[in-house]
C-alpha cells in the first residue's frame, strides 16, 4: 500500500517511474485509486457496460498529471463507474514493447479525453470520440494484443485526437467568438481579484458573468492566458490581465497573494499552507482540503473569498503579453507571409510549443528562441511559451516574430496553418521551411504528438527528455519512420535546422 508505479509524465522520478511518492505530490494511495479507476473503465469497455460519456471523460481526466489528488473524489468516480477492477499489472507483465505501446495508447487516450471533455461541456457531439476511447480501453485489456494490433490503434488515437481538437476549436470559436490578436496586461490593479488557471474557457465565462459588478477583477494564469483573445470573454471589462507565468511557478507566485485562485484543469500543485485557504477547484480537479465548486458552477464562494481578501492597495506594475494568433488571424496574413517567404524575408518557421515544467533543461527553449535568426518566425502554443513570450524579437514586415497561437488544444491552429501553407506552396508539410521543436510534460502533449505522427509530420525535436515509457524498439520505430530526435543544444540544433 505504500508503493506505487507511475511513469506518465516527464518529471517522473529518476526519469524512470515514481514508486514511493509522486514527484507531482501524488501519494501511493491516490496512484492506486487512479489505477483502480482506469481498471474499472477498462472492464466497462470490455463488457460494453453503460458508462455515460461525461463520467467516462471526467474519470480519465481525473487521472491526468496534476489534476486530481483527492482520494474521496476518486473513490466516488470508481463507485459511479461501478465495474470490477481490471488489474493493470497484467499489462505491466506483458513484454516490454507491448507494455510500451499499451502505455502510449492509454496516455494518448487520457490526453484526448481532456480535450473531448471541454467540447462536451460546450454541448458538442463527441459520440465518435468516446466510441474510439472505449475501443482503445478495451484493447488495453486484451491479453493477446501485440505491436501489430496496437500500432494502428495508437495512430488512430492521433487521428481521433485531431478530430477532438478540431471540434473544440469549432466549439470555442462558436461559443466565444473567433480569437484575434490581443495585448494582455501583466500588471495588477488595486482591489479584490480572482486568478483563474487551467484550460476551461466556459468556467471563465461563467465566472465573469457571476462576478460582473461585484467589485472583483479577474486575471488569467498559465494556460488561461489565450482566453483574452476571445471577443465574448474580453468584452467583460473586469477581465483585466494575466497574473504570473506557467503552472510550475504557482507555489512561489501565489505565496501570500491576497486573492482567490480557481483551478479549472491541470496543472495544480500541492498548495502551500500560506495560500491553501484561498484555492478552489472545479470539474475534474481536486485536492484534499481545498474547496470544490460542484456541477452547479456556483462561484459565489470564490467571489466572496476574493472580496474578503481585498487584493492589493497599490497597483503592481507589469509589462504585456500578446496572444490570439489562432489560425484565422495567421491565415488572414497568408498573402503577406507567402510573399515574405518567396522574397526571402522569412527563411524558416519554428513551432516551439508544448508544456513547461520545472527542469533546468527547459532553458533550452528560451535559449533556442533567443538564438533564432531575425528572418525566422516562432509559432508557439501551450504553457511552454512562458519560456520566451516576454521577449521582444521584433517583427518581419509587420508580422511579430513570436506568434502565440493559444493553449495546447490550439495545436489544431498550428496544423491548419501548416496545411494551408503547404497548399499555397504546392508541397507537403514536410517540405515546408518549418521545424517543430516540442516540449512535453504530460498526457495532453502525448496525444498531440500522436496527432502530428498521424499527419506524417517528420523530424520533430522533442525535449527536455524522451518519455520513459517508450521502449528501445518503439523508439527505433519512431526514429526510423518519423525521424523524431531528442533536443541537443540550441546551437547545434539550430545549425542543423537552418542547413535545410
Ligand atoms: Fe501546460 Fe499543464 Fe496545456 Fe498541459 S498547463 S502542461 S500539456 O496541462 O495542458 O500546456
Ligand atoms: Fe510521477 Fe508524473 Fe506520475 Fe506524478 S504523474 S506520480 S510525477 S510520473
Amino acid at each position: 500500500m505504500d508503493k506505487m508505479f507511475c511513469m506518465q509524465c516527464e518529471q517522473t522520478a529518476g526519469g524512470k517511474a515514481c514508486t514511493n511518492a509522486g514527484a507531482c505530490g501524488k501519494t501511493p494511495n491516490t496512484a492506486r485509486l487512479q489505477d483502480e479507476l482506469t481498471g474499472a473503465l477498462v472492464t466497462a469497455a470490455r463488457r460494453n457496460a453503460d458508462v455515460p460519456d461525461n463520467l467516462l471523460l471526467e474519470s480519465l481526466f481525473a487521472t491526468l498529471t496534476n489534476v486530481n489528488f483527492d482520494d474521496g473524489a476518486l473513490e466516488n468516480l470508481i463507485k459511479k463507474v461501478g465495474q470490477p477492477f481490471y488489474d493493470l499489472y497484467k499489462v505491466r507483465d506483458a513484454d516490454e514493447d507491448t507494455r510500451s505501446m499499451k502505455t502510449l495508447l492509454l496516455l494518448g487516450v487520457r490526453g484526448l479525453s481532456a480535450y473531448a471533455y471541454h467540447a462536451l461541456t460546450l454541448h458538442y457531439d463527441i459520440a465518435e470520440i468516446t466510441g474510439f476511447i472505449r475501443k482503445a480501453l478495451s484493447a488495453i485489456g486484451e491479453p493477446d494484443y501485440g505491436l501489430n494490433e496496437l500500432l494502428p490503434l495508437v495512430m488512430e488515437c492521433g487521428k481521433v485526437n485531431l478530430d477532438a481538437l478540431e471540434l473544440l476549436d469549432k466549439a470555442n470559436s462558436e461559443s466565444f467568438g473567433v480569437p484575434a490578436p490581443t495585448t494582455v496586461s501583466r500588471g495588477i490593479e488595486p482591489g479584490a481579484f480572482i486568478v483563474i488557471s487551467g484550460h476551461d474557457l466556459n468556467d471563465l465565462k461563467l465566472l465573469l458573468e457571476q462576478s460582473a459588478g461585484k467589485g472583483v477583477n479577474i486575471y488569467t494564469h498559465g494556460e488561461m492566458l489565450p482566453a483574452h483573445a476571445y471577443p465574448e470573454l474580453k468584452k467583460h471589462p473586469h477581465l483585466k490581465g494575466n497574473f504570473g507565468t506557467a503552472w510550475q511557478n504557482q507555489q512561489n507566485e501565489f505565496d501570500g497573494v491576497p486573492a482567490a485562485f480557481l483551478f479549472t484543469t491541470n496543472c495544480l500543485m500541492p498548495p502551500k499552507p500560506s495560500y491553501a485557504d484561498r484555492v478552489f477547484t472545479t470539474a475534474a480537479v481536486g485536492y484534499p482540503g481545498l474547496k470544490h465548486i460542484g456541477e452547479d458552477k456556483d462561484f459565489t464562494p470564490v467571489i466572496s473569498k476574493a472580496l474578503e481578501l481585498g487584493g492589493y492597495s497599490e497597483p503592481k506594475k507589469g509589462g504585456t503579453y500578446t496572444t490570439g494568433f489562432g489560425h484565422s488571424a495567421v491565415l488572414s496574413l497568408a498573402d503577406t507571409v507567402i510573399d515574405a517567404v518567396k522574397n526571402g524575408a522569412i527563411r524558416r518557421f519554428f513551432l516551439v510549443g508544448g508544456c513547461d515544467g520545472a527542469k533546468p533543461g527547459r532553458n533550452y527553449f528560451t535559449e533556442f528562441v533567443k538564438q533564432t535568426p531575425g528572418d525566422t518566425i516562432i509559432l508557439t502554443l501551450a504553457c511552454g511559451k512562458y519560456r520566451f513570450n516576454d521577449l521582444d524579437l521584433g517583427a518581419i514586415g509587420g508580422i511579430p516574430r513570436i506568434l502565440d497561437m493559444g493553449q495546447c488544444n490550439d495545436a489544431y491552429s498550428a496544423v491548419k496553418v501548416a496545411l494551408a501553407l503547404a497548399d499555397a506552396f504546392d508541397c507537403g508539410v514536410n517540405d515546408l521551411p518549418l521545424t517543430l521543436v516540442l516540449s512535453w510534460y504530460e498526457q495532453k502533449a502525448v496525444s498531440i504528438l500522436l496527432s502530428l505522427l498521424y499527419l506524417g509530420i517528420k523530424n520533430i525535436r522533442l525535449g527536455p527528455s524522451l518519455p520513459s515509457f517508450i521502449s528501445p524498439n518503439v523508439l527505433n520505430y519512431l526514429v526510423e519512420n518519423f525521424g523524431i530526435k531528442p533536443i541537443t543544444t540550441p546551437e547545434a540544433d539550430l545549425a542543423d535546422m537552418l542547413k535545410k
